[in-house]
């Protein structure tokens, strides 16, 4: 329905037909100005002079579905408008809808007359009011049948339309329900149905379901205005329109690739981590022969073990500094600053600078693994449990120790490194300073949002639980996240009844049912994909599935699996995000993978 006017709800107002100009008042002549008026198609005389300021425009509603009319014609005169203003009000569906404007003042009398298909007037009212600049109370009006008994009921007044979501992202091919609200000049609510229109079709369309609801179907990517529109009056709702991800193949036959970032400055090239120990590049879809740095004679590569990941220096553009975190062939745990070579593409194997090392020659696995500068400049380091099972050495609460922890270094002061003033557990011994958040089994993958800066950390459990932590933006750290108190929501040690008395749970938690081991990921704060937009991506590395969830005011929202349309992925040991905020998925088979939109 009203789908003839919903193309052009703020167009030109339409006049009358040719052939319902042949207009008769009261069954007397038109008045000759009132007929060349119409006749042009004019609904505003051209001469109304008076500055906008000082008119108001009121909607005009009158329902003529009793009544066999066919235009409804308002005529508005007073002392001291010398033109007579004449308005023409669409009729679509038995519903006259439209607007006048007419200057402000006193004694306007407003007079509206109905007409039947043959141009003989069937009703007419009229009132004399006050009109005020801007918004007006609504009027009431009947039109007094000058035949036959059915009068008809009209309102004028200003009114405010507002449309329910205001925003929302669909993807290609999905639908959202709208609600529109039509308020009067004095707040009270108006009982109408309004006419929905899009601005632009090709990327949303819009049906009426009801008196003012409305279906919206996503159809092409892009952005667009959906209005409700009632007389005049109109309210709007942005409709974002995003692809449908899928997952597509950037790179292959890589060597047990874990990790994957972009150099700040240059957004011409992917660095991926290969576990043996090499970074290699990736220009322009084509992995480089010669590795960026290839450390393989002093790295420990088994099982858990290996190059694990590299964060590059925010100033790497000026400084060409980034840093490693690797076990060594000793095991123990390394964080090590490199320099870039003269040749972007290759970096100098000889420019190593320790920076920390910590002990982890008990067990091979929970090694922890990532380096990753904050939205505060600090280098956050994840470091494991220090391995083995069950933590029974309770390395998880111990504060005396660099294991199971994220810690937060200052790497552009100090020799080799600051523990920045503002960390937890400063000057108070035994706790090690460097620690930022305690209470971690194997944070092996944690992420910045780069809106919203939150802390995501993705904790692998240990035989039964898989969790994702979020530190708010506002956090001065210290946070316990429970391990080996708790693993995911559920009691560790003990089993039951344990005190989660200081703990931070976590926000999200899935049982080994549904995997073995949680990789985290990122926030997507990508262009191409708005449909994901705020949604942090993590998966399982035993059953291959990616999934999302936005956390918002606490809440974990629009829990999403991708399987549908990514498929199972593989071995994901990691995921990427380059400089424009989009998101590449790491697999231990070889592969680097783009979520990118599907389009056909
Ligand atoms: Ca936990």
């Amino acid at each position: 329905m009203y789908s003839r006017h919903s193309k052009e709800p703020w167009g030109p107002r339409r006049s009358v037909s040719g052939r319902s100009l042949m207009l008769h008042i009261g069954r007397t002549s038109l008045p000759g100005a009132l007929a060349a008026l119409l006749a042009v198609g004019a609904c505003v005389p051209r001469d109304l002079t008076e500055p906008p300021a000082d008119r108001a425009t009121l909607a005009v509603r009158a329902d003529v579905s009793a009544a066999a009319v066919a235009s409804l014609v308002v005529e508005v005169t007073a002392p001291d408008i010398t033109t007579l203003l004449v308005f023409n009000i669409p009729i679509a569906n038995g519903v006259a809808s439209g607007s006048i404007t007419l200057p402000a003042g006193s004694n306007r009398t407003i007079t509206m007359h109905a007409f039947d298909v043959g141009g003989v007037e069937t009703h007419r009212g009229a009132v004399t009011v006050t009109i005020r600049a801007g918004p007006n109370p609504v009027i009431s009006l009947v039109l007094a049948p000058l035949a036959g008994d059915t009068p008809i009921n009209a309102t004028l007044g200003s009114f405010v339309v507002t449309v329910t979501p205001n925003a929302d992202t669909l993807v290609i091919g999905g639908t959202a329900a709208l609600t529109a609200t039509i308020v009067d000049a004095v707040g009270a609510p108006v009982a109408q149905p309004v006419i929905w229109a899009t601005l632009n079709p090709g990327i949303a369309t819009v049906a009426s379901t009801g008196d003012r609801t409305a279906q919206v179907t996503a159809v092409g990517p892009g952005a667009t205005s959906v209005i409700a529109s009632f007389g005049a009056s109109g309210g709007s709702a942005t409709i974002t329109v995003s692809a449908a991800p899928t997952v597509q193949l950037v790179a292959d036959s890589l060597s047990s690739p874990l990790y994957l970032t972009q150099a700040p400055g240059d957004t011409s090239r992917l660095f991926v981590v290969e576990q043996p120990g090499t970074i290699k590049v990736i220009l322009n879809g084509s992995v480089l022969g010669t590795p960026f740095l290839d450390i393989t004679t002093l790295v420990s590569f088994s099982g858990e073990r290996g190059l694990l990941s590299m964060a590059f220096h925010p100033n790497y553009a000026r400084n060409g500094q980034f840093f490693l975190y690797y076990i060594d062939k000793t095991n123990n745990i390394q964080v090590v600053r490199y320099t870039v070579s003269a040749d972007p593409n290759v970096a100098d194997a000889s420019s190593a600078q320790v920076i920390l090392s910590i002990n982890h020659q008990t067990y091979e696995n929970h090694n922890g693994g990532l380096v990753l500068f904050g939205p505060d400049g600090y280098l956050y380091v994840g470091v494991g449990d220090g391995g083995s099972r069950r933590d029974s050495a309770g390395i998880g609460q111990r504060t005396d120790t660099l294991l199971g922890k994220i810690l937060r270094i200052d790497v552009n002061s100090g020799s080799p490194y600051l523990v920045p003033a503002s960390n937890p557990f400063v000057g108070l011994p035994p706790a090690k300073p460097e620690i930022w958040a305690y209470g971690l089994r194997n944070p092996w993958r944690f992420s910045f949002d780069r809106v919203a800066h939150a802390l995501y950390i993705a904790d692998v459990g240990e035989n039964a639980h898989e969790e994702v932590d979020v530190q708010p933006a506002t956090s001065s750290g210290g946070e316990d996240y429970g391990w080996s108190i708790m693993e995911g929501l559920a009691c560790f040690n003990p089993s039951t009844g344990c005190s989660q008395t200081g703990l931070v749970l976590p926000v999200l938690d899935y049982d080994h049912t549904q995997g073995c081991a949680i990789t985290g990921g990122y926030v997507y704060r990508g262009s191409r994909l708005p449909i994901l937009t705020g949604h942090y991506f993590y998966a399982d590395f035993c059953k291959g599935w990616v999934r999302s969830f936005r956390y918002v005011s606490g809440a974990v929202l629009d829990q999403h699996d991708y399987t549908p349309e990514f498929g199972l992925v593989g071995r994901i040991t990691s995921f990427g995000e380059d400089l424009q905020g989009e998101l590449y998925i790491v697999t231990q088979q070889g592969r680097v993978y783009r979520i990118a939109p599907a389009l056909p």
